[in-house]
C-alpha cells in the first residue's frame, strides 16, 4: 500500500471537495476511486466498507472513514490546522459550520425546481453578502491578523477560501464591499500547497454542470 490516503467518490466536487482542499493544503498526497456507477456504491456497500451506507469515504491510517465532518476533523487535527487549545479549537468549529451551512444552501440549488433556481440562488447569494461573509470580515478587523485564528493557517482559513471562489462563481463582485476578504484570499491563494491546488491539472474538481446531475442522480438515488 503507498500509504497515502484514499479518497472514495464521484468525480464532482459534492461532498469530498472540502476533503480534498483540505488535505491539498496540508500538503498530503492522495489518491482517489471514482464511483462510476450505482453497482460502483453498491460494492462498497455490501463489502461492508461504509458505516451508513453512504460516501463520502476515506481510508486514511488503517480506517475506513465516513461522514464528512469526522474525516475533516481528522484531517485537521492530523495536521495542526485545528487551533492550539479548546477555545481556538471552538473558534474554528463556528466559524466552519457557518461555511457549511452556506455551502449546504448552494449545493441545494441544484435540487430545486427549473422555475425556482434563479430566485432561490439570488436568495442565497443575498445571504451570503448579508449574514455570512461580513461575519468573517468583522473577525479578520477585529484583530488585525491574516488569518482567522491564532494567527496561523487553520482549516477555517482553507473553508473560507474554498467558499468565498465558490461563491465568486455566481457572484463574480461579491467580495466589493469586504476589503479584508480580498486581501484574505490574496494571501491565502498564494500559499505554495494552495497555489498548487488552484493551478488547472490539480485534483479540484470543477462546478456541478446540469448535465452532470443526473448522473449523480442514478448513482446515489
Ligand atoms: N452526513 C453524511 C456525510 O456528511 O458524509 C451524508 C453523506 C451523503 O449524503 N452521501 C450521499 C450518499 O452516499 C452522497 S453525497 N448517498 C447514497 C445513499 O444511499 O444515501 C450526495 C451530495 C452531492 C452533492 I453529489 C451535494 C450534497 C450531497
Amino acid at each position: 500500500m503507498s500509504g497515502k490516503p484514499r479518497l472514495h467518490y464521484v468525480n464532482a466536487r459534492g461532498r469530498m471537495e472540502p476533503i480534498r482542499w483540505l488535505l491539498a493544503a496540508a500538503g498530503v498526497e492522495f489518491e482517489e476511486a471514482f464511483l462510476e456507477t450505482k453497482d460502483d456504491l453498491k460494492k462498497l456497500q455490501t463489502n461492508g466498507d461504509l458505516l451508513f451506507q453512504q460516501v463520502p469515504m476515506v481510508e486514511i491510517d488503517g480506517m475506513k472513514m465516513v461522514q464528512t465532518r469526522a474525516i475533516l476533523n481528522y484531517i485537521a487535527g492530523k495536521y495542526n490546522l485545528y487551533g492550539k487549545d479548546l477555545k481556538e479549537r471552538a473558534l474554528i468549529d463556528m466559524y466552519v459550520e457557518g461555511l457549511a451551512d452556506l455551502n449546504e444552501l448552494i449545493s441545494s440549488n441544484f435540487f430545486q425546481p427549473a422555475d425556482k433556481k434563479e430566485e432561490h440562488l439570488a436568495s442565497v447569494m443575498d445571504k451570503a453578502a448579508n449574514r455570512y461573509f461580513p461575519v468573517y470580515e468583522k473577525v479578520l478587523k477585529g484583530h488585525g491578523q491574516d488569518f482567522l485564528v491564532g494567527n496561523k493557517l487553520s482549516r477555517a482559513d482553507v473553508q473560507l477560501l474554498e467558499t468565498i471562489l465558490l461563491v465568486e462563481e455566481s457572484k463574480p463582485d461579491i467580495l466589493a464591499k469586504f476589503p479584508l476578504l480580498q486581501s484574505f484570499k490574496a494571501k491565502t491563494s498564494n500559499i505554495p500547497n494552495i497555489k498548487k491546488f488552484l493551478q488547472p491539472g490539480s485534483q479540484r474538481k470543477q462546478p456541478i454542470q446540469e448535465k452532470d446531475i443526473p448522473r449523480l442522480m442514478q448513482i446515489f438515488h
